[in-house]
């Protein structure tokens, strides 16, 4: 075949059901991939993890490449997403964060003053090696199967910095982002740029597309979104956009944030299981796909009522028009799921979509 014939074949990624739904392109049966595919709801996952602690598994390329592998092997989605951290690039430039069984990200020194932001230096690649060579690697075994990259929205990791660990209410945050504008907007900014950064190695290694986790915005009004966030995560989505890679923007609880998650630059809305996708539609811009929305509680509820309401999500994505549908839960797999029934709930997602395209 001459180069110029190999060009004009349609490439196996670019074409995946995944990228063309993100596209909104038709497709001959709904995509699906699920967020925290990967992890402890796994026993193969358990195994390879064993005496490992989460931060140094994210920094061992070929471990990373097995744990991405897993769920794709096991349960036939539609895509893989990176196994790796929100906190990986702040670990990387020299941050004293750790990942604590059973809590989650815990920062030693919390980001709290002007004096404080000096921990935040800018991202270089040479900082993260290991998540280009997994990247490349996983990239080259996976075949047709696309690769999501991702990274965590200014707002949800500088909640993380500021409080020093997980939060429910989010005081500190607030109290900052209300009282002391100007180093809110400084922290942002450097997360923004940090993130950016992250990206750009994932999707310069060849990730095919790229997810910000947002997960803890929507503890936001939409009014303090627009004002105080929304700028910071718009000039990630705006960093990254010249690289033609489909865009996902996620957060829990965000119903009333839809609209300016949509307009920050995101090409794809994950929508919680809270709004139907068809009132999701309504939302966002025009032109943006969804990806949602199961509720993963229903993971643990018998088979026929989980897969009747996953019908249930493939109806409202239909009612949502002619736009791209990702089915995913509405946000990560709980660690206690049976993994089998994530496998039957693909086969069924794939099964249900295809005939009723016909
Ligand atoms: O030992 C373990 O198994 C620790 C559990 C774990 C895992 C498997 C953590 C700690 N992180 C991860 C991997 C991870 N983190 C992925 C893997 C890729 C996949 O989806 O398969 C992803 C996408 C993330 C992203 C992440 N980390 C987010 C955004 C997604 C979301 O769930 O909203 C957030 C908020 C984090 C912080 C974090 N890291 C780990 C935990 C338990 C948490 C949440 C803590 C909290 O409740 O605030």
């Amino acid at each position: 075949m001459s180069d110029t014939a190999a060009q004009l074949q349609p490439h196996p990624v670019r074409n995946s059901v995944f990228l063309r739904a993100c596209r909104n392109e038709s497709v001959p049966h709904t995509p699906v991939w699920f967020m925290r595919q990967a992890g402890r709801s796994l026993p193969e996952y358990r195994r390879v993890r064993e005496g490992i602690p989460m931060l140094e598994s994210c920094m061992k390329p070929e471990l990373v490449k097995e744990i991405t592998l897993q769920p794709v092997r096991r349960h036939k989605v539609d895509a893989a997403i990176l196994f790796s951290d929100i906190v990986v690039p702040l670990k990387a430039i020299g941050l004293d964060v750790d990942i604590k069984p059973g809590i989650g990200p815990v920062i030693a020194n919390p980001i709290r003053t002007k004096e404080d932001l000096r921990q935040l230096r800018t991202l270089e690649p040479d900082d993260v090696p290991y998540i280009s060579q997994a990247v490349t690697m996983l990239v080259e075994e996976l075949g047709a199967t696309p690769l999501i990259g991702f990274a965590g929205a200014p707002f949800t990791v500088a909640s993380y910095l500021i409080e020093g660990g997980p939060s429910r209410t989010y005081e500190r945050t607030k109290a900052m982002m209300f009282g002391e504008p100007e180093l809110w907007s400084h922290l942002l900014e450097r997360l923004a740029d940090i993130t950016a950064t992250f990206l750009r190695i994932q999707i310069e290694a060849g990730a095919s597309a790229i997810q910000v986790f947002d997960s803890w915005a929507g503890t936001l009004a939409p009014r303090d979104y627009r004002q105080s966030v929304m700028p910071a995560s718009q000039t990630i989505f705006r960093s990254v956009a010249q690289y033609d890679v489909p865009r996902i923007h996620f957060g829990v609880g965000s119903g009333e944030l839809l609209g300016p998650m949509g307009e920050a630059g995101a090409d794809v809305v994950g929508v919680d299981w809270r709004v139907p996708l068809d009132e999701a539609a309504r939302r966002v811009p025009p032109h943006t796909a969804l990806q949602g929305n199961l509720d993963p509680a229903l993971l643990f509820a018998p088979t026929h009522v989980l897969h009747q309401e996953a019908d249930g999500v493939l109806n409202a994505a239909h009612a949502a028009g002619d736009r791209g549908h990702i089915f995913n839960l509405g946000h990560g797999v709980p660690p206690t799921v049976d993994p089998d029934v994530l496998t039957r709930l693909v086969a069924h997602v794939h099964e249900t979509s295809t005939r009723s395209a016909t």
